[in-house]
């Protein structure tokens, strides 16, 4: 039996009218098993995502990068959804006022069964000719040699939005009109201190959105926040699901 006590203003707000804005970090993955960013599991072969995660990198050393990028493939695809991603496919499912916003490049609120994802920051899955830009997906379990190359002899990088890279314009507006739409924000798993995502639930609290922060820790979102669920998205985001009226 779960210790989260949802307010009753809460309990009303996720069952009653919309739009409902879900934006979502690594920290609902971190259940599925996979490392978050700053979490202290977050390094891999103890170097700092931060400075793999870089255009620069990827032209210092595509190869190095390719090492990163087909070892967190591997991970994401031994993973599994987690009652975090399910409860969020089940509420999308419910109602159609519901968008999930995700900064997460790891698949799994799609194979959770999530339709309508967002993706801010791109995908693990789909791959980009750097001569062609043209993007396609990419499932292989094992790219073989790396850099992975395109048929037009070009390297291909991983379809993802690097740190100085500008997000993809389409999914960015989108998200900021749904942010100024929306009528209850759902904010899980993410230490809110990447812009422009960071950025949405102080948009959506500004048009009068009632802002719900579920993360263990507190974040620099933790003050504007309306309501603070203070624990695990994978126990949390079911009891909202079924305070919304819907299994998951
Ligand atoms: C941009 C894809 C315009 C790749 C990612 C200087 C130069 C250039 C840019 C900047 C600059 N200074 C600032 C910027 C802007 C920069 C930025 O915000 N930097 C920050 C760090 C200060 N942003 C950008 O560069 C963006 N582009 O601004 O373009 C521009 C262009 C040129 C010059 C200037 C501006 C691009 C940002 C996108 C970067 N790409 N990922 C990849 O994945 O490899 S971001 C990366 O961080 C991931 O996508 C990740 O999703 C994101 C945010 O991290 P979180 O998801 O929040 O994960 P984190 O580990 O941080 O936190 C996990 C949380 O979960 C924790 O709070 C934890 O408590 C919680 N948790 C743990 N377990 C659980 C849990 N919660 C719930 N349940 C649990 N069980």
């Amino acid at each position: 039996m779960s210790s989260i006590r949802l307010s009753d203003s809460l309990r009303e707000r996720i069952a009653g009218p919309g739009p409902i804005l879900a934006l979502t970090g690594a920290g609902v993955s971190a259940e599925s098993g996979l490392a978050t960013f700053r979490g202290p599991e977050g390094l891999w072969e103890g170097r700092d995502p931060m400075e793999l995660a870089t255009p620069e990198a990827f032209a210092q050393d595509p190869v190095d990068v390719w090492r990163f990028y087909a070892w967190r493939r591997r991970m994401a695809l031994q993973a599994k959804p987690n009652p975090a991603h399910l409860a969020l496919a089940a509420m999308e499912a419910a109602r159609d006022d519901f968008l999930l916003v995700t900064q997460n490049v790891d698949g799994l609120h799609e194979r959770a069964g999530s339709r309508r994802v967002l993706r801010l920051h791109g995908s693990l899955w789909w791959l980009r000719c750097v001569a062609e830009d043209a993007e396609n997906e990419d499932l292989r379990e094992d790219l073989g040699e790396l850099p992975p190359r395109c048929e037009c002899g070009a390297m291909l990088r991983p379809g993802v939005v690097w740190f100085g890279e500008s997000l993809p314009h389409e999914a960015i507006e989108t998200a900021s009109r749904a942010a100024h739409e929306a009528r209850l924000v759902l904010v899980a798993g993410t230490s809110s201190l990447v812009y422009p995502a960071a950025g949405l639930p102080g948009i959506a609290s500004a048009s009068g959105a009632y802002v719900v922060e579920i993360n263990p820790e507190r974040t620099p979102l933790s003050a504007l926040a309306d309501e603070r669920l203070e624990g695990p998205a994978g126990e949390i985001l079911p009891l909202l699901a079924e305070a919304a009226g819907v299994a998951s």
